[in-house]
């Protein structure tokens, strides 16, 4: 049985003073830090957008590829990541999950080095977590969304008990760190 930790987004833009700073959105990375040599693999997603991508007329202009802000946070043990995903590389879409990832492909990734359960943490519960991990569950992954190595944008207060409930109906299993 083999698996994998994937860090979504724990990017400088992400992080309070970022261009969209998630409350707590730091707290996450004592916390991946710590669990990382418990998996076969680590993966990590970076937000990597076009200065015109279209997905800036829904949100503030964050994550422009190359920029200090799409960074990940400097605090992250980024030495034992073994793949680092780009996404919302193209200015016509989104990108929010890490399974569209245009620098390599996860899913071939995943399948070569026989990996069956994805563990998934980050930024944000509400946005690229869900993504990502709903698209695992999709995939025929065992999917596990990390809950206390997550932080949500939460525009609305619930939305992030709104993001677990439907990541869990859909096949995810929510799970904390020390369980793992
Ligand atoms: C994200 C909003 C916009 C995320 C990315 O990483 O969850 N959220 N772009
Ligand atoms: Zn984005």
């Amino acid at each position: 049985m083999k698996k994998a930790l994937l860090i979504v987004d724990v990017q400088n833009d992400f992080c309070p003073g970022g261009a969209l700073g998630v409350k707590d959105g730091d707290k996450v990375v004592p916390v991946i830090n710590r669990i990382m040599d418990r998996f076969d693999l680590v993966i990590s997603s970076q937000d990597w957008h076009p200065a015109d991508s279209v997905h800036f007329e829904k949100w503030p202009v964050h994550c422009v590829a190359g920029t200090r802000g799409a960074e990940l946070h400097p605090d992250l043990e980024t030495g034992k990541i073994d793949l680092k995903l780009l996404k919302g590389t193209d200015n016509k879409d989104d990108g929010y999950s890490a399974f569209e990832a245009t620098n390599a492909s996860l899913t071939d990734f995943l399948h070569e080095n026989q990996i069956q359960h994805l563990y998934v943490c980050g930024l944000a519960t509400d946005y690229c977590v869900k993504a990502t991990a709903l698209d695992a569950a999709t995939q025929g992954f065992h999917t596990y969304v990390v809950t206390d190595a997550i932080a949500p944008v939460n525009a609305q207060p619930s939305d992030d008990k709104k993001a677990l409930q439907e990541m869990y109906t859909k096949g995810c299993m929510l799970i904390e760190s020390e369980e793992i």
